[in-house]
């Protein structure tokens, strides 16, 4: 391993994972690596995870705050929630373990859009960062770290935390080596700078993360995989929603608000957000660019074939196929990649100058176009906000999607009045469903609502919406925003009670 440690005054302070995870102390706030499912440190949770557990049985309380970049994996967040050894996690979790213990409230979990997290830490609304946990590529002969599969908060980590344990880790490739772009002018107010970002593919900062080597008080040889979740094709909602949305650029590249290489796209994770790549490619698309958080296989390709010219993220979450690919046309990538901090690739102020197309997946959307992004009947986490509010309120057109039901059809993902509200209807411009795609801008809120009924509902839930928003039209106290207050939120109860949200 010590050609990946080249500093030989570091190679001292390697330690096995259980030696360097016994150094984090009940209490801690501990700060992880990690961005969905890359580049999170795959042994140290593991081994702090059996130590809690060990404390646990002896009758000790042990608990940890967890703070990372955004989603990791089984072997972070789900072996430390199944130890119940967190008793705070931010910014964003996807982990079925953790999202089951949040939502029985034994740990308290804060959501907050993924380009706050940074500056909320430099600004000291967390306290004090007692340890770093950090994995990288590969440590420089002058100190200098070689960031991993993904960025994240790392660099505010290492800046912020009183200790650093650092995972290195084989299985990384060396070639990730000079594709990140780590900025260091962030000051903070009232001495900021506007941030040098004038294009996608303009690099701002240095290839590495900085560190002081005499933080650092663990080095962990691994040689695990990401997450590497499997790439599951579009099934036919997704492709239904992705054609109504490249009809809707078409028709904008036509009227001349796009030109026919759009602006930068920033998009999602899942199924719609492939099909929606996937469609671009199909429509004949070239030369655009990406600005957004998360490099998936669908990129791979549209940077292969030409479609994306290149594409600026702060992860990788490839599937195995896809790191094959990455790995046999390395320098074609690498020379189409940056991966940056989280708070550049998430940066509101470069979101809206770059006027990026913004299109996010969503739980449900009201009448109006406010948007839940996060609870499924406004009270049990998903995953959380992520980076979608902070490209949705800056982007130049901002997208929300989603299948019109959920659940085999026993919910409508278009209800009368969001249940949890993440985007405002200010920050909401096109909703699309497999239904069809309602364009809000320049609507006021009825018109508004007629044209998500109309566009997106669900057949079955359509005249429901409509019998709904035509009473709350002739009987609301306020008929600017139509609601029937005791009726609004009864969809979500119907479900609650008897598993479906139409009327039986
Ligand atoms: O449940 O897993 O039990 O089958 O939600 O839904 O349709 O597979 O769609 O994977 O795109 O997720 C909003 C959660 C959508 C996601 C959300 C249930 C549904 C299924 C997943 P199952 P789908 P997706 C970039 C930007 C916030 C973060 C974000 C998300 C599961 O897009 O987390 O945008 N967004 N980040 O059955 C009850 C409803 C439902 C519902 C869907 N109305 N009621 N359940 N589901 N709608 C990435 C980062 O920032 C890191």
């Amino acid at each position: 391993m010590s050609d990946r440690i080249r500093h030989p005054g570091l190679r001292d302070r390697r330690m096995s994972a259980a030696q360097a995870a016994a150094l984090i102390r009940p209490g801690m706030t501990v700060a992880m690596s990690g961005f969905t499912g890359a580049g999170y440190p795959k042994a140290v949770p593991q081994a702090l995870a059996a130590q809690i557990e060990q404390a646990h049985d002896a009758g000790e309380a042990f608990r940890i705050k967890v703070l990372t970049g955004a989603s990791t994996a089984p072997e972070l967040d789900g072996v430390l929630a199944r130890a119940q050894g967190i008793e705070l996690r931010l910014p964003y979790q996807s982990d079925p373990a953790l999202r089951d213990r949040i939502n029985a409230g034994e740990l308290d979990y804060i959501d907050l859009h993924l380009s706050h997290v940074a500056q909320y830490t430099w600004f000291g609304f967390y306290g004090a960062v007692d340890v770093a946990v950090i994995e990288v590529t590969a440590i420089t002969e002058d100190g200098r770290l070689v960031p991993s599969s993904s960025v994240g908060n790392n660099k505010t980590w290492l800046d912020q935390a009183d200790k650093v344990i650092l995972e290195v880790n084989r299985w990384q490739p060396e070639a990730l080596e000079g594709m990140h772009d780590v900025y260091y002018g962030t000051a903070l107010p009232p001495n900021r700078k506007p941030i040098p970002l004038l294009h996608p593919d303009d690099r701002i900062g240095e290839a590495y993360l900085r560190c002081d080597p005499d933080k650092i008080i663990a080095i962990v040889d691994t040689d695990a995989p990401d997450r590497n979740s499997p790439f599951t094709p579009p099934d036919a909602d997704s492709k239904q929603i992705a054609a109504h949305l490249l009809d809707f650029y078409a028709h904008e590249v036509r009227r001349g608000r796009l030109t026919p290489q759009l602006l930068p796209l920033q998009s999602g994770v899942g199924n719609i957000a492939n099909a929606v790549l996937t469609g671009l490619a199909q429509a004949g698309y070239r030369d655009l660019t990406a600005f957004t958080e998360v490099i998936q296989d669908g990129m791979l390709e549209l940077l292969k074939s030409g479609v994306v010219r290149m594409a600026s993220a702060t992860s990788f979450s490839l599937s195995p196929a896809g790191i094959d690919e990455f790995l046999a046309h390395l320098d074609h990538y690498r020379q189409r990649i940056v991966l940056r901090t989280q708070e550049i690739s998430n940066h509101p102020e470069l979101v809206r100058r770059l006027g990026c197309i913004a299109m996010n997946g969503m739980i449900e959307a009201d009448l109006y176009g406010n948007i839940n992004s996060t609870h499924v009947a406004g009270t049990r986490i998903m995953n959380g906000i992520g980076g979608s509010g902070d490209f949705a309120r800056n982007a130049y057109l901002s997208v929300f999607m989603s299948p019109s039901t959920a659940k085999g059809g026993r919910i409508s993902s278009i209800v009368p009045m969001a249940s949890h509200v993440d985007h405002t209807e200010h920050d909401v411009m096109v909703v699309v469903t497999e239904q069809g795609l309602a364009d809000l801008r320049g609507l006021a809120p009825k018109q508004r609502a007629q044209r998500v009924i109309d566009a997106c509902a669900h057949p079955q839930y359509r005249p429901m919406l409509q019998d709904y928003f035509d009473r709350a039209s002739r009987e609301s106290y306020g008929k600017h925003t139509p609601h029937l207050l005791t009726e609004a939120l009864s969809w979500h109860q119907r479900f609650i009670e008897t598993g479906d949200m139409r009327l039986s």
